[in-house]
């Protein structure tokens, strides 16, 4: 559920960016962080970092502008990605308003991916949400590495093992050069903004 802060008319909504470890979220964020203006973003926050890998998680706050007189702010959130930091997962999962499901385009991922996606699903199902439900975008990430010595999946495959069932956006991203970052970030937020002003718009109805 989005937060809702009417002494500052502002509506807080929590994107959590999902996936395998390694995959690329914590460079997702670092990217946005870099080239978004300073006057809609807060710090960057990453708790308990352990070289490039994410023990905790990372934050980031982002001002998206008006609507119906709320500010809206959306709070990026990414998990850790290795398999024994579940506990963590479910706890950043907690209140979360849309999901961007990173795969990684390496081959050798491919199971890890699917694995990192049926995980995500019973984390959400645990908390009553379902994964066909909730805004969800996936980004298929690393595409700088095709034609590289790294053997990449192409993207029909990606599309088959992860999006055949559920059909959500999906994008090509490199996190690292920052291709497909920030069409991965517009499309999750338009989604959410529209799936919490239907929330207001309902709750607004159920006080009349
Ligand atoms: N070539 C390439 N490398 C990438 C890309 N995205 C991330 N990486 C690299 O992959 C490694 C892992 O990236 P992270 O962003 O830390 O991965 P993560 O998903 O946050 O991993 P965990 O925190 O362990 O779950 C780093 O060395 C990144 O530089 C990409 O698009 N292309
Ligand atoms: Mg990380």
């Amino acid at each position: 559920m989005p937060f809702i802060n009417f002494s500052k008319d502002e509506i807080q909504c929590k994107i959590v960016y999902y996936g395998a470890g390694f995959c690329g979220k914590t460079t997702n964020l670092q990217y946005i962080y870099g080239r978004t203006m300073e006057d809609i973003k807060g710090k960057m926050v990453s708790i308990d970092t352990k070289g490039d890998r994410t023990l905790f998680f990372d934050f980031l706050s982002l001002s998206l502008g008006k609507i119906r007189g709320f500010d809206i702010r959306v709070q990026l959130y990414t998990v850790p990605g290795q398999v024994h930091y579940d506990a963590t997962r479910k706890l950043v999962l907690k209140g979360v308003d849309g999901v961007v499901f990173i795969a990684d385009s390496l081959k050798v991922q491919r199971k890890k991916n699917i694995e990192s996606l049926i995980n995500l699903a019973k984390n959400l199902a645990e908390k009553g949400v379902s994964i066909r439900s909730i805004p969800l975008v996936i980004q298929y990430n690393k595409r700088d590495l095709d034609g590289t010595d790294s053997e990449l999946l192409p993207m029909d495959i990606l599309e088959k093992d992860l999006n055949s069932m559920l059909k959500v956006p999906s994008h090509p991203a490199s996190a690292l050069k920052g291709s497909g970052v920030f069409e991965t970030l517009r499309e999750i937020s338009k989604l959410v903004v529209k799936d919490v002003s239907r929330k207001v718009m309902l709750m607004d109805k159920q006080q009349k």
